[in-house]
C-alpha cells in the first residue's frame, strides 16, 4: 500500500483556509517579537526522525499481546508502513533496523524500495539480549560482559555482522543496547563485567568502517532487576571515551529512574561532544515506551531547549540521530507513531521560539522569575500552524491522523495483509 501526493493533497483541501488564517495570525505575532518564522519552518522541514522497524506491530508485555490486524509481516511491508508515515508527516524519512529481526534477503531491492518510499537507513541495532535459534552459546549469563570468552567472541562477531548488513544499506551507525546485568546481589563481579564489556566494545569499534559511529545505549534495569552493566549515562559516557572519538552515548528517554533530570544529562553530553542520539518515547513509571509527549510534554520541551542551545553552541557535538523507540499495546501502531512525530516536532518548534539571548541575560542577572517566563512563554505558544506549514511545503498532510483515518489506511492494510499478519519485533 503506497500513498500518493494527490490523495494527501485532496484530503488537505477542506482545512487549507483555516490553516492559512491561523498561520498568518501566529506569524504576525511572532514577527512582532523578531522571530524568524521562515527559519523555524525550514528547521522543522529538515528535521527527520527514524522509525524503529520493531514498533510497527502490536507490542506486548509478558502478560499479553493484542494484535491490530494488517500488521507488517516482513521487512518490505515494514518499509511500506514507514513510507505511509513519511508521506503523511514528511518527518519520518528514515528507518532503524533491528538485527536479526530484519535481515534483508535482497539488498538491491531493499535499497530500491527505500528510495521509492523516500527513506534512508539510520542506525542499525544489534541484539545480544535474546538467544537465536541455532545459536551456539547462550547469552543467559551475559553477552559482551560474559565471563565466557567464547560467548563474548560470539557477541562481538554478531555486532560486526550487523555493521556489515548496515553498510550494504547505507547506514552509518551501530546502536548497542545490552541487557547484560544481574538480578541478585553477588551474582557476578561488577568490575569484571564492566572490564569485559569495555574490551568487547573496543573490539567492535575497531571493526567498524572509519566513517561509522557507535551509539552506546544505557538503561538502569530490565530485564535484569539488581544491576545492569551499562546502567546510566556516566557508564555509557565512560565507555564511549574508552572506545574513541566516533563512539557516543544514546539517550533513550525511558531509561531513567523516576524524576531524573534528563535535560541536564543532554546538556552535559553535548558540552562534552558525546551525545550521539535519542530514542524518543514517554513513560510514567519504567521503560514504558509510551507515545512521545503523552505523559511529560514539558520535560520533552526542556530537553529540546537544551538541544537547540547545544546545536547552536557546541560544534564539538555531531548532529544527533533522532529515533523513536516505542511499543504499542492499546493504540494502532501507525496512529501512535503519528502522535509521537507530532509531539517531537511541536517540542522542537517551541524550543526554537525560546529567546536564548534574553534567557542568558536573565540568568546572568539571576532574574529567576524572568527565566521561567521566557521558557514558559515559548512553551505556551500553539506552534501547530508552524508544524503544519512545514509539512504542507513538503506535500504532507495538514492533519496526518485525520488523513490516516479518512483515507481508511488501516482498513486497506487489513484488506491487503489479512487480519492475522504479525510483525516481528517487540
Ligand atoms: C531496550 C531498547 C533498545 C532496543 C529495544 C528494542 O529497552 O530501548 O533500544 O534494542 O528497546
Ligand atoms: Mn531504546
Amino acid at each position: 500500500m503506497q500513498l500518493n501526493k494527490d490523495q494527501i493533497h485532496t484530503s488537505n483541501q477542506a482545512g487549507l483556509s483555516r490553516h492559512a488564517a491561523r498561520f498568518d495570525f501566529l506569524a504576525a505575532q511572532l514577527g512582532e517579537d523578531g522571530t524568524d518564522v521562515e527559519g523555524i519552518v525550514k528547521a522543522l522541514a529538515d528535521f527527520q526522525v527514524a522509525i524503529p522497524s520493531w514498533a510497527l506491530g502490536a507490542g506486548g508485555t509478558r502478560f499479553g499481546r493484542f494484535s491490530f490486524h494488517g500488521e507488517p509481516a516482513n521487512l518490505e511491508q515494514k518499509m511500506a508502513d514507514v513510507g505511509i508515515l513519511h508521506a503523511l508527516t514528511q518527518t519520518a524519512g528514515a528507518i532503524s533496523l533491528h538485527i536479526p529481526w530484519d535481515i534483508p534477503t535482497d539488498y538491491a531491492s531493499i535499497r530500491q524500495l527505500a528510495q521509492a518510499h523516500g527513506l534512508v537507513f539510520d542506525a542499525v541495532n544489534s541484539n545480544t539480549f535474546q538467544d537465536q535459534a541455532g545459536q551456539d552459546l547462550s547469552y543467559r549469563h551475559g553477552s559482551l560482559c560474559s565471563t565466557d570468552e567464547a560467548a563474548r567472541a560470539q557477541a562481538i562477531a554478531h555486532n560486526l555482522e550487523v555493521v556489515r548488513i548496515g553498510d550494504q544499506l547505507g547506514s552509518k551507525s551501530l546502536t548497542v543496547w545490552l541487557a547484560d546485568g544481574t538480578s541478585f546481589p553477588g551474582q557476578r563481579s561488577f568490575q569484571r563485567a564492566l572490564q569485559n564489556t569495555e574490551d568487547s566494545l573496543r573490539q567492535i569499534y575497531a571493526g567498524m568502517p572509519k566513517d561509522w559511529s557507535l551509539f552506546i545505549e544505557y538503561k538502569p534495569y530490565e530485564p535484569n532487576f539488581y544491576s545492569t552493566v551499562i546502567q546510566d549515562w556516566g557508564t555509557s559516557f565512560m565507555l564511549a571515551n574508552a572506545c574513541g572519538e566516533r563512539a557516543y552515548t544514546l539517550v533513550d528517554l525511558g531509561h531513567h529512574l523516576p524524576n531524573c533530570n534528563i535535560e541536564q544529562i543532554v546538556s552535559t553530553l553535548m558540552l562534552k561532544g558525546k551525545l550521539g542520539g535519542f530514542h524518543f518515547n514517554d513513560s510514567k513509571y519504567g521503560d514504558d515506551d509510551l507515545t512521545v509527549g503523552s505523559i511529560k510534554p514539558y520535560a520533552l520541551f526542556l530537553i529540546f531547549n537544551e538541544l537547540v542551545y547545544g546545536m547552536r553552541n557546541n560544534p564539538q557535538n555531531p548532529y544527533p540521530a533522532w529515533m523513536i523507540d516505542a511499543s504499542h499495546n492499546v493504540k494502532d501502531p501507525l496512529e501512535d507513531l503519528i502522535q509521537s512525530l507530532e509531539a517531537i516536532q511541536e517540542a522542537y518548534a517551541k524550543a526554537l521560539l525560546v529567546d536564548q539571548a534574553a534567557l542568558a541575560a536573565a540568568q546572568d542577572a539571576h532574574d529567576v522569575v524572568l527565566c521561567q517566563e521566557i521558557l514558559q512563554g515559548a512553551y505556551r505558544t500553539d506552534v501547530r500552524p508552524l508544524v503544519q506549514r512545514a509539512r504542507l511545503q513538503l506535500g504532507g498532510a495538514l492533519d496526518p491522523l485525520a488523513a490516516y483515518r479518512s483515507l481508511g489506511i488501516r482498513q486497506g492494510l487489513v484488506a491487503a495483509r489479512g487480519k492475522h499478519s504479525v510483525a516481528s519485533g517487540l
